[in-house]
């Protein structure tokens, strides 16, 4: 619906009607959460927001881009404050063509003199002759195209200190004219000279008032007096100086800004006076980039206190929360992601998962994580695997060389086969998986990256020391074909081997990732692997903590 028509309609039924003044789009949000039925678009508040004073300082552009920003910010009509109309019948039909097509829902003009001052300054309060703000009154509303839109005529007389009578002659002569509304204006500590209006002007035209100066009267009782529109016309501007004040001067006076926190709103609270998660779901729609989207999974639900040295430093949080020089491990791993161009992180916490407190992620939780292996964990995230998957443990930190090559690989699921596999160390760790690949890797003391991109043809723990190529870290990528059949092959097995051991998993649950891949390979699927010699590190154990520390700035 048209806002000139939401307000002819508001005018035109029983009930008081509330417009709050706002100088920009945020004041107009936060008035819209609290029921009022209209804005002002105050001319008082705009000018002071610029600085200045309110005596048409500033021009009707700008007046207008005021207006504009809050209309488009809320569904309320708005009405605008349009001072004398600045200037004679021509600038005023001027302004009545570009604020109709600009939505605004009406316009209020004053029948003081160009440039006025603002009412409620004691001294020159200039009236302009009532012939005269008679013809701009008829020129405004000759010059609307809508027939909805509203024309508030504001009579002055009052503030300039002609009496009563003059102020019902002004009012009978301004509807005579055309004007949709009479605003009142008083600047009187009482209401009886407000009241005393209403009772001898009568209800012609629905009447407005602004009771600045008067402010001990309930929107009831004005009602109960024959008001019809009430404007709150300063407060928005009047509480942000004082609110202002107050932060700014506690922040200089203590030298830190812990003494305000609790007074100020939340950046939560501006991202949404923003309209921050549309934009997100706007991006979402129509962001098209050059580059494929990818989203990231890190499963990091596990305790780690079967490794005896990791007890005292991994008790009481999880091993992605673990502090190397300053950050979180995980927090570590969210920026690398980022810079890779990955923003939608899900992380699947289990063990100690509140104390996951890490920017940019989604955490997601794994309520069985005492009986569940990562396998289980990663597709705690299932219904998110819809795109372009990158699958990293949540006990390991990649370099983002590494997660650059490997989203640049066009496979459907490449893993990453670490060449530095050490045999002497084969077997003492019986959780490492280990990768064979076709064909095998060029064995030789000095090389560069090997860029070959080889096919896997068997991944587990259970690989003979003289077969093994690599050590398979938990790191990989699948393309949304990829993830597709990942999740096919994941559904049957999860029919078949519930509850039952699955390949050298004891069961199905407990399963990691290389028992899923296996299967894959088992069933024909092309798993690939990218041979590294670098670009990642785990943390299993306190030596290992205490080398990532060493190593990492
Ligand atoms: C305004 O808000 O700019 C008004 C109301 O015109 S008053 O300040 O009372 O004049
Ligand atoms: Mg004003």
């Amino acid at each position: 619906m048209k806002k000139c028509k939401m307000l002819r309609d508001l005018l035109n039924r029983p009930g008081i009607i509330r417009l709050i003044g706002a100088h920009n789009a945020m004041g107009a949000k936060i008035a819209a959460r609290y029921g009022f039925e209209g804005i002002w678009a105050s001319g008082l508040e705009i000018s002071a927001s610029h600085g200045v004073p309110d005596a048409n300082i500033l021009t009707m552009t700008e007046f207008l881009q005021a207006a504009e920003e809050i209309n488009r910010a809320v569904d309320l009509p708005v009405v605008a404050d349009c001072d004398t109309g600045f200037g004679n019948v021509n600038n005023v039909i001027y302004m009545v063509k570009k604020y109709e097509t600009a939505g605004i829902a009406g316009v209020c003009i004053e029948d003081k003199c160009f440039p006025k001052i603002n009412s409620l300054i004691p001294g020159r309060q200039e009236l302009a002759p009532i012939s005269e703000f008679v013809g701009k009154i008829m020129a405004a509303k000759n010059a609307q195209i809508d027939p909805d839109f509203v024309v508030i005529a504001r009579v002055e007389a009052l503030i300039a200190g002609w009496g009563m009578e003059e102020a019902l002659k002004r009012a009978n002569a301004y509807t005579e004219a055309g004007a949709d509304a009479i605003l009142i204006h008083s600047r009187k500590k009482t209401s009886d000279e407000i009241y005393e209006f209403i009772q001898r002007f009568g209800n012609r035209v629905p009447i407005v008032i602004v009771p600045t100066t008067y402010p001990q009267v309930t929107a009831k009782r004005f009602e109960d007096r024959g008001v019809k529109v009430i404007i709150y016309a300063n407060h928005g501007i009047r509480a942000m100086v004082r609110a202002l004040d107050g932060v700014f001067s506690t922040i200089s006076r203590e030298g830190t800004t812990a003494g305000v926190e609790d007074k100020i709103a939340t950046l939560k609270e501006i991202f949404e006076i923003q309209d921050m998660p549309r934009l997100q779901e706007m991006e979402a729609r129509y962001l098209k980039t050059e580059r494929e989207k990818v989203i990231a999974i890190i499963p990091a639900a596990g305790d780690h206190l079967e490794e005896y040295s990791m007890k005292h430093i991994a008790e009481e949080i999880p091993i992605s929360m673990l502090n190397i020089n300053g950050k979180p491990l995980l927090q570590r791993q969210v920026e690398i992601l980022n810079r890779a161009g990955v923003f939608e992180i899900y992380v699947i916490g289990g063990y100690k998962r509140e104390k996951i407190d890490v920017e940019g992620i989604k955490l997601i939780n794994n309520d069985k994580y005492k009986e569940t292996g990562i396998l289980y964990s990663i597709l705690c995230a299932g219904e998110y695997m819809s795109e372009k998957t990158f699958i990293c443990y949540g006990d390991v930190l990649v370099d983002s060389t590494l997660v650059n090559h490997l989203l640049s690989i066009q496979e459907d699921i490449v893993i990453v086969g670490d060449a530095t596999f050490d045999s002497k160390e084969y077997g003492l760790d019986k959780k490492i998986d280990y990768v064979v690949v076709d064909p095998p890797p060029v064995i030789t003391r000095r090389k560069l990256d090997d860029q070959t991109v080889r096919r896997v043809v068997r991944i587990g723990p259970d690989i003979s020391c003289q077969d093994v190529h690599y050590e398979f870290p938990g790191i990989m990528v699948a393309s949304a074909q990829g993830i597709k059949c990942m999740k096919e092959v994941y559904d049957q097995s999860l029919e078949r081997f519930e509850g039952k051991p699955f390949h050298t998993a004891a069961s199905f649950e407990t399963a990691c990732l290389a028992e899923l891949l296996q299967e894959m390979i088992l069933r024909g699927y092309k798993i690939s692997c990218l041979e590294i010699n670098s670009g990642w590190l785990e943390i299993h154990s306190f030596r290992d903590y205490k080398f990532a520390c060493s190593i990492i700035k």
